[in-house]
């Protein structure tokens, strides 16, 4: 869709709420799966720019993301991966997250100042880089080739959420920044990495106590229609429960 397509079009944009412009974007293709942490990261950022793609199933449980097919796009197996005519796949749901900022800045997902950039970046790394990779699909298979059986995997997963989750909590409960969000009253980068593991506790029946700050905010982030409708057990290929 192009900007040029009349004056009405122009009147029509000015008429709707900034997070929903439709800016001129390539067609994206997403190669995704219904429940993975890192894929709900992208889906939230689309959401909130008011960007669209169109989704490729990679069926994560059925090793799909270790097809030869599928390493082309991703050699590291793993999805998310963006898609652009053109261009090599974008892999890593941050990255493709920076990207999004880059070509529709509004609303912006980072603070206007250097200190808050710096500490959204890096409680979203407390959750995107140093918790979440612990509990992957691949960590879990290959543990499971040195022995682990189904308890110790859960063991396994509770031990690292938690010790990612009450981290987060700590900082969230004793710093002067965090307001109704984790950083001040607007939804960051920060929200959706929080978001994006809390909603894998939820698909693998996990609860973590003594996080009331963060459950505040992510009961805050789950009314937004942007985290909504990325909800895990909406998307394609989720159990209908
Ligand atoms: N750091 C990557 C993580 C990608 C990743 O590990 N994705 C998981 C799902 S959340 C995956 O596809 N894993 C496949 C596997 O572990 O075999 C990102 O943020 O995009």
């Amino acid at each position: 869709m192009s900007l040029a397509n009349g004056w009405w079009y122009g009147l029509a944009l000015d008429l709707l709420p900034k997070a929903t412009f439709m800016i001129d974007q390539p067609r994206f293709e997403l190669f995704a799966f219904w429940r993975t942490s890192a894929t709900f990261r992208v889906r939230v950022a689309l959401n909130l720019k008011g960007l669209t793609a169109h989704e490729h199933f990679v069926n994560v449980d059925a090793g799909e993301q270790r097809d030869p097919a599928f390493l082309k796009i991703n050699p590291l197996g793993g999805v998310p991966a963006l898609v652009l005519p053109g261009h090599p796949p974008l892999t890593q749901s941050i990255a493709i997250r920076e990207y999004f900022e880059e070509i529709a800045p509004t609303p912006p997902l980072l603070p206007g100042d250097p200190l808050g950039r710096a500490r959204v970046r890096s409680i979203a790394a407390m959750l995107a880089t140093d918790t979440h990779p612990l509990v992957t699909p691949r960590v879990k298979r290959y543990l499971t080739g040195a022995g682990f059986d189904d308890a110790a995997w859960r063991a396994w997963q509770i031990h690292w959420f938690s010790t990612g989750l009450q981290a987060v909590e700590l900082r969230l409960a004793t710093e002067a920044d965090t307001g109704a969000f984790c950083h001040g009253d607007a939804i960051t980068l920060a929200d959706i990495c929080l978001v994006s593991i809390t909603a894998m506790l939820k698909v693998f029946k996990i609860t973590v106590a003594g996080i009331p700050v963060i459950d505040g905010i992510v009961s805050r982030c789950e009314r937004e229609p942007a985290f909504a409708k990325a909800d895990p057990f909406k998307q394609v290929g989720a159990p209908q429960t």
